[in-house]
């Protein structure tokens, strides 16, 4: 409970809600006798758009919880980069020891990076790239190789499919972000090898269950002709699921979906057959920045980029062992 009453204390002065000091409404790291004693982590979430969302959040609270020596300032950002960079200036005021980022979009960290980078603020970024003039303007970066995902699902789909016409609707996550620029380059690359390969809408979905849906209601009232739905993430694929079975579309007999993030809930979706085949991107980040920042306390070096292995469900396989044995 203290933890969680930290979190939103901090984010109540981050907004300038809940007075900490002075009238800037800001709370200062160094002015907290108490936050000598930890390692103070400034941590800037894409938002709470999807479940992949929502664990990643978990594994991070729990890597940075007091009891592990670290008091965590963290910032939801509502799935806008322009509340990252405020969020990040505020980390700064605050003389964070460090800063983590995971980026909305790849682009427009520049400034804001240099920002910390003037003041001796190592920036770590998680889960999705970003793209700068300047790499020292970041220590290092963890994550998954979006490209490979896509590349995985293309060819599931060229060994499930063969030579049967496709006729694929394609939900995009949020357009820039890293997750959605690999996806959706694999998916392009399997377009272009794949002359049976026919794309009937792409549209983006923001990775959220409900914007999933309602683009999948368009199409059906369009009278679309598809057999295939590529959904760049769990939640937008729920929401055309949902949007299938109302209209009575059989998925897994009628239409095959194709999902990424393998969270817990579209796991049992994949093992009922009502996703087709789902690519595993690792949220649990958590342990991964912990390590990194224990090793620059340690003076040492971190490695710039460091991909998590991932591996992918078949419908056809997938058991409930499987999933039970999984973390999140
Ligand atoms: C991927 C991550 C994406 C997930 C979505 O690493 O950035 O953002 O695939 C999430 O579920 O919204």
């Amino acid at each position: 409970m203290k933890r969680v009453l930290l979190v939103f204390l901090s984010v109540l002065c981050m907004l300038g809600l809940a007075g900490c000091d002075g009238n800037t409404g800001k709370q200062s790291a160094s002015d907290d006798v108490h936050y000598d004693d930890y390692i103070v982590v400034g941590f800037s979430q894409v938002g709470a758009e999807s479940d992949w969302r929502a664990a990643n959040t978990v594994s991070m609270l729990d890597a940075f919880a007091e009891t592990n020596g670290y008091k965590l300032i963290f910032d939801d950002a509502q799935q806008k980069q322009e509340r990252q960079i405020t969020a990040i200036r505020n980390f700064i005021h605050q003389e964070v020891d460090y800063i983590v980022l995971a980026p909305t979009t790849e682009k427009g960290w520049d400034t804001v990076l240099g920002e910390a980078k003037a003041v001796g603020i190592p920036v770590i970024i998680v889960d999705r790239m970003i793209e700068v003039s300047d790499e020292s303007l970041f220590t290092c970066w963890v994550g998954s190789d979006f490209r490979k995902e896509g590349d995985t699902a293309v060819a599931w789909m060229e060994k499930r499919f063969g030579n049967e016409p496709l006729y694929i609707v394609h939900l995009q996550g949020n357009i820039g972000s890293s997750a959605q620029i690999g996806r959706t380059d694999g998916l392009d690359e399997g377009i272009r090898a794949n002359g049976n390969w026919n794309l009937v809408a792409r549209k983006s979905g923001e990775f959220t269950q409900a914007k999933g849906q309602e683009l999948m209601e368009e199409l059906i009232a369009q009278d679309a002709r598809f057999n295939v739905v590529y959904s760049e993430n769990d939640n937008m694929a729920y929401g055309a699921i949902d949007a299938l079975k109302a209209a009575g579309i059989r998925p897994g007999i009628d239409v095959f979906v194709i999902s990424f993030d393998s969270s817990r809930t579209a796991l049992g979706m994949t093992l009922a057959g009502e996703i087709s085949y789902n690519v595993e991107c690792n949220p649990l980040h958590g342990p991964r920045v912990q390590a990194i920042i224990g090793q620059l306390e340690a003076g040492e070096t971190p490695q710039k980029f460091t991909y998590v292995e991932e591996t992918a469900f078949d419908s056809r396989t997938i058991t409930q062992e499987v999933i039970d044995s999984r973390e999140y």
